[in-house]
């Protein structure tokens, strides 16, 4: 179904896909497409994602999400009674619907009360444990959703279990160390999300009752396992924020009937209520948890892309990784996103002076230009918040070094080839020689010294042979080489002989303009 959508339309994209053999492929191109739409460039970023075993309602509730998303009119975000639920695709029956993970391929974007606009974006994930997922797999899926939203909506059925909060011991783990490492928690929000909840007489819906149920299942007790005393005792640390919320019974309807459309005439009311209580509190903008961050940095989709690479190259081994493993991709993708947002300083800085719509620039001014923003560009990446000590971030910034010199030499051979008078600068050079020996000549001719006029002559005659054959090379394309000698002849005319008096004359005009010559 996805690839029926185009990101043009918006609309579900996949970007993570297992093959048959139970590999996963990141589609970067479109992730990139995504995170770089250009509503969400140089925001900071959000993701919500929802992840959990497969045919339990997942995708539906998502499709309330994005409603409540890209409701205009907050209060009534629900839309009307008999508007089937559409966005990501949901359906009934017993065979698993999403596989890999997909996002919205717009952000949707939200003002915080500060009144900064943030870009939201939202996952939907495979549903885990079915018959045709392996162990990995569904690892791999967990692990790569927690890491990179900044909320995480847990998705269970009718209770919060042994075995849903053993999925999260692995990441206690990751946890533990990250914390012993930075000194802050690297998970942000993970919302259980309990579906079907049937003991409403003894627990309430909603929050409260969530996190009755969530304080009793994290309770410590007497001779527990260890590998358990470890998920309860290390959860609330590891995630800033852990919260439950029991939700009802959508109605038969919804589970039984195959015409069902998602209609909300066919939704139960208790159902709907709480979704009006659940979902506006998912997207509370003075959530502080909400934005994505990192290493106690709150990241751009930029930087979140990068991040989506690291992990998925972590992951590539096709066997989980160590807690540690993930430790240092999470240092690399830091390096990587900071390094990224300097280069990008550095191209905005350039583009500003030099890009494809600005005139051409005197070399020494680029090269003036070119250092400053290096220098700034540097400086920026050294004071970004890094992990992963000095060694790692010196290795980033040198890479940052030489891709921005790189990028230096297009930028001057860009500018370069503005310099319309460099382009002909052979015929000038020679055309110029030309018509001062001819000068020269004649002025020798007035005060009787004819007998010198010859050497100039002679000059003269050089030069136009040479322009003569120059343009013959270029015109047929035969004896590139001669054209080429000939070329780098008139470039040694114009270095030593024209250039110093044209660049002379050019100061002292603009000495004269501004006072004094100034670099901007
Ligand atoms: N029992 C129950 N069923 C629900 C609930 N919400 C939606 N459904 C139904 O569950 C079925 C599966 O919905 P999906 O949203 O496709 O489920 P999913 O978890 O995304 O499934 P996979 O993509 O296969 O993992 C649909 O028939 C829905 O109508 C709920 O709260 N409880
Ligand atoms: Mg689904």
């Amino acid at each position: 179904m996805e690839d029926s959508h185009t990101i043009s339309s918006a609309g579900p994209v996949q970007i993570v896909s297992i093959t048959e053999d139970h590999k996963f492929v990141l589609d970067e191109a479109k992730l990139k497409q995504i995170l770089f739409n250009r509503r969400a460039i140089g925001k900071k970023v959000a993701l919500v994602s929802i992840a959990g075993d497969f045919r339990k309602g997942k995708s539906f509730m998502l499709d309330f999400f994005l409603r409540y998303l890209r409701a205009q009119n907050q209060s009534e975000w629900m839309g009307k009674e008999d508007e089937p639920l559409k966005g990501f695709d949901w359906r009934g029956g017993a065979t698993r619907h999403t596989t890999g993970m997909i996002m919205w391929s717009e952000p949707q974007l939200l003002t915080l009360p500060d009144g900064e606009e943030i870009a939201v974006f939202l996952m939907d994930t495979q549903g885990t444990f079915d018959s045709n997922s392996t162990v990995f797999e569904n690892a791999f899926i967990f692990a790569l959703t927690l890491l990179v939203s900044s909320v995480t909506v847990y998705n269970i059925m009718h209770n919060l279990q042994e075995d849903n909060l053993q999925h999260l011991s692995f990441f206690a783990e990751y946890g533990v160390l990250a914390i012993d490492a930075y000194h802050t928690s690297p998970f942000q929000q993970l919302t259980f999300l309990v579906r079907d909840w049937q003991f409403e007489y003894e627990t309430a819906y909603g929050f409260d009752g969530g996190e009755e149920i969530l304080s009793d299942r994290l309770k410590i007790r007497e001779n527990q396992h260890r590998d358990l005393e470890l998920v309860r005792s290390r959860l609330r640390q590891c995630f800033r924020k852990v919260n439950c919320f029991l939700m009802p019974h959508p109605g038969l309807k919804v589970t039984n009937r195959k015409e069902f459309d998602g209609r909300l005439s066919d939704i139960e009311k208790d159902f709907k209520e709480q979704l009006r209580v659940l979902i506006p509190e998912v997207f509370r903008k003075d959530n502080e948890n909400f934005i994505k961050e990192i290493n106690g940095e709150q990241i751009t989709s930029a930087d979140l892309f990068e991040y989506f690479k690291s992990y998925c190259n972590v992951f590539a081994s096709g066997e989980l990784p160590t807690p540690r493993a993930m430790l240092e991709a999470t240092a690399e993708a830091n390096n990587l996103a900071a390094k990224s947002a300097s280069k990008e300083f550095y191209i905005r800085a350039m583009e500003q002076h030099c890009g494809g719509d600005r005139p051409y620039i005197h070399p020494n001014q680029l090269d003036a230009l070119h250092q400053k923003v290096r220098r700034e560009s540097i400086e920026k990446f050294r004071c970004a918040r890094k992990m992963g000590g000095e060694l790692l971030s010196q290795s980033y910034q040198q890479e940052l070094e030489n891709e921005v010199n790189e990028l230096y030499e297009n930028y001057k051979k860009h500018n370069d080839s503005k310099n319309v008078f460099a382009f002909s600068r052979t015929p000038t050079t020679f055309i110029a020689s030309m018509v001062l020996c001819y000068l020269i000549a004649g002025l020798l001719d007035t005060f009787w010294l004819g007998g010198l006029n010859f050497i100039f002559m002679f000059g003269f005659w050089v030069c136009f042979g040479l322009l003569f054959v120059w343009l013959y090379t270029k015109y047929s394309g035969d004896h590139a080489e001669v054209g080429e000698y000939i070329d780098h002849f008139a470039d040694v005319i114009w270095n030593n002989g024209y250039q110093p008096v044209y660049s002379k004359c050019l100061q002292s005009a603009l000495r004269s303009v501004v006072g004094h010559a100034k670099v901007e």
